[in-house]
């Protein structure tokens, strides 16, 4: 009985208790972090659903009425007819109409979405066979980053979701993110702050999100791309202004890209010599 009580105490406690990430026996969106995401929870919970839940009962009744009241024994001659204008014109105009109601929010998302406002951070995100690299253009900062394997997990991370190198983000901000990849099809996919985009080798795709608290987020590549597509998850770190700038500072020397460059010629460099 004790466990019973536990168990629906859980089931009704408000989602906020849930760290970011997905859960066990979960139903529904991971928590909104950001107002894009909000819009598009209100758009599924209060527009979508109790449009499908009525359609869904309606029929239902009209299948179950029509079986009781035209059963054979209760309705011996069946009726011939085969047209009734009233109701033709109603099944097409109605579904029509609510097409319609339900398209003014769905493009309001959209649009909000396509339309990004000046950026207060950009980070480009490119798919590779099977991590993430990432650049901050303005900052000179460039690092991959990689699934931690589950012998090396420390307490609190989640498996298959946490990375050894994680994006570090202000809150409250504008964050631009352009999306591209450098062999085969990925996408980059973050729930709580539904965003969603394509990552297509020698294309640019762009979105953005504004976090708007703190915390871990995750996300995970979301186009098939291989044997471990589900071994690149993504995970963005939203902090406080001022954290972000230590971070900014510590990665500036830590992920310098030109030191990466350095790297690079020298590798070049070494290649050519084993080559002659
Ligand atoms: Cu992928």
């Amino acid at each position: 009985m004790l466990r019973f009580v536990l168990y629906i105490t859980l089931l009704l406690a408000p989602f906020s208790l849930y760290a970011e990430q997905p859960k066990d026996w979960q139903l529904g969106f991971q928590k909104a972090a950001s107002g894009h995401m909000e819009d598009l929870v209100w758009f599924h919970d209060f527009m979508l659903l109790p449009i499908i839940t009525g359609i869904t009962v309606f029929v239902l009744f009209l299948v179950i009425y029509a079986c009781i009241r035209y059963r054979a024994s209760r309705n011996p001659i069946a009726s011939t007819t085969s047209h009734n204008t009233l109701i033709e014109v109603i099944w097409t105009l109605v579904p029509c109409l609510i097409l319609i109601l339900m398209a003014v929010p769905s493009f309001k998302l959209l649009y909000s979405q396509d339309k990004i406002p000046p950026a207060d951070v950009t980070i480009k995100a490119i798919g590779y066979q099977w991590y993430w690299g990432y650049e901050y253009p303005d900052e000179n900062i460039v690092f991959d980053s990689y699934m931690i394997e589950d012998s090396e997990l420390q307490p609190g991370q989640p498996r298959l979701l946490s990375v050894d190198n994680e994006i570090v983000v202000p809150v409250d901000k504008v964050i631009k993110v352009l999306i591209t990849a450098n062999d085969v099809l990925h996408a980059w996919a973050l729930p709580s702050f539904g965003v969603k985009r394509d990552a297509v080798p020698g294309r640019i795709n762009e979105t953005w999100f504004k976090a708007d608290r703190t915390g871990t987020f995750y996300g995970q590549c979301s186009e098939l791309c291989g044997i471990k597509h589900a071994f690149m998850p993504i995970t963005v770190k939203v902090v406080t202004q001022e954290d972000y700038k230590k971070w900014l500072d510590d990665a500036k020397e830590k992920f310098a890209k030109q030191e990466n460059k350095l790297n690079l010629s020298l590798a070049k460099i070494t290649l050519e010599d084993k080559i002659k």
